[in-house]
């Protein structure tokens, strides 16, 4: 395909992606993939030859269609498209690209703007749920300006609140946040809880495999034997996650836990699941501000648990803001986070 293909490349929380309609792209899986990795540039470790940004956290896809379901406006589908191999994978979601995705709706004619703050209800075609998130429109057009804060991200934009409900096991399954049923299960000497509320994770304590927890993201990346632990532990998790053979997947993410060291609920360190994340994905942290929650598992044994319900998630580069409603035998009901997105160029995007 020769003919440029109209894109818009957008900031979602902390990551970076390029947002397609679904019409604009090859129906085919096998076709629209080649296409996605010749316009990312993959795989090379540069990826010199494309649009993609050498990190997993900008070669992302949103490809964005009119929603077949009642209760939505817009149908998303997340791809990661790794950087350094040839694969573009559909098996976890991403809530910073979800950001984008409202904002890229409107932008896009999918869905209309219709007050101030315009609610566009997302279907994540990669869990099957339901996003609701809430786009500034000012005068029935998307801003970007605005005075909302994330760590991870310079200066201030326009707030794009997200809502989830009903995520615990969206992908490993069953509607529940344990597939294997328990707090902790012992993987290779290590205490680690499988778990997947939104984002499916493997929650281990930093200090179990000779981490303090406070490393910053290049010393984390540079540790190849933790990484080699790491991996060993993935591979097996996953399928006790019902996950399959995960060598492939980017799923299930490894969280290291450790005590917040900056006031917050908990202090992570996640692998997604070979690179070592700037900060951390929503849905994982979401997954990880669960865990504290789960009686007897590493991470509610270092969390220092919030009275009001807002979980301070520390990562590298600050924390994440996770609101999570209870019931009242303490059953999550729904997760919450603050995001901003910004678009950066619409366009058309050249495969080779
Ligand atoms: O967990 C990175 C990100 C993500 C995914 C990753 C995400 C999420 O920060 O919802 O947002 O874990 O690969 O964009």
């Amino acid at each position: 395909m020769s003919d440029g293909i109209p894109c818009i490349w957008m900031r979602g929380g902390t990551s970076k992606g390029a947002y397609f309609l679904a019409q604009d792209l090859p129906a085919g899986v096998a076709e629209r993939d080649a296409v996605l990795l010749s316009l990312m540039g993959s795989p090379d470790p540069r990826q010199i030859d494309g649009i993609g940004g050498a990190d997993p956290l900008t070669s992302k896809v949103a490809i964005l269609s009119p929603s077949t379901r009642d209760d939505a406006d817009v149908d998303y589908l997340f791809l990661q498209v790794f950087v350094d191999q040839a694969v573009v994978t559909d098996a976890q979601a991403c809530g910073n690209i979800l950001a984008g995705v409202g904002p890229a709706a409107i932008e896009r004619g999918l869905v209309q703007a219709s007050a101030a703050v315009t609610e566009v209800r997302i279907h994540m075609l990669n869990t099957g749920e339901v996003a609701v998130a809430k786009v500034q429109t000012p005068g029935g057009k998307v801003t970007y300006a605005g005075d909302a804060t994330i760590d991870g991200v310079p200066g201030q934009h326009a707030p794009v609140p997200l809502m989830f409900t009903k995520i615990a096991g969206s992908m490993t399954g069953g509607g529940v946040m344990l597939p294997t049923g328990n707090a902790v299960d012992v993987i290779d000497g290590v205490d680690c809880t499988l778990i997947d509320n939104g984002m499916p994770c493997v929650i281990l304590r930093a200090a179990d495999v000779g981490a303090s927890g406070t490393e910053t993201r290049d010393e984390m990346e540079a540790n190849t034997d933790l990484k080699s632990r790491l991996e060993a532990i993935r591979l097996q998790a996953g399928t006790l996650m019902n996950l399959g053979d995960v060598s492939d997947k980017s799923v299930p993410k490894m969280t290291l836990v450790s005590a917040p060291t900056a006031g917050g609920t908990l202090s992570t360190r996640s692998f997604i699941p070979h690179r070592c994340h700037a900060s951390i994905g929503v849905f994982a942290a979401v997954t990880v501000a669960s865990a504290c929650l789960v009686e007897g598992s590493p991470a509610a044994g270092l969390a220092n648990l919030p009275k009001d319900g807002t979980f301070s998630i520390e990562h590298p580069t600050g924390a994440a803001e996770v609101l999570i409603e209870t019931d009242a035998d303490g059953a999550i009901l729904a997760a919450g986070t603050l995001r901003t997105a910004r678009k950066l160029f619409e366009g058309l995007v050249f495969p080779h």
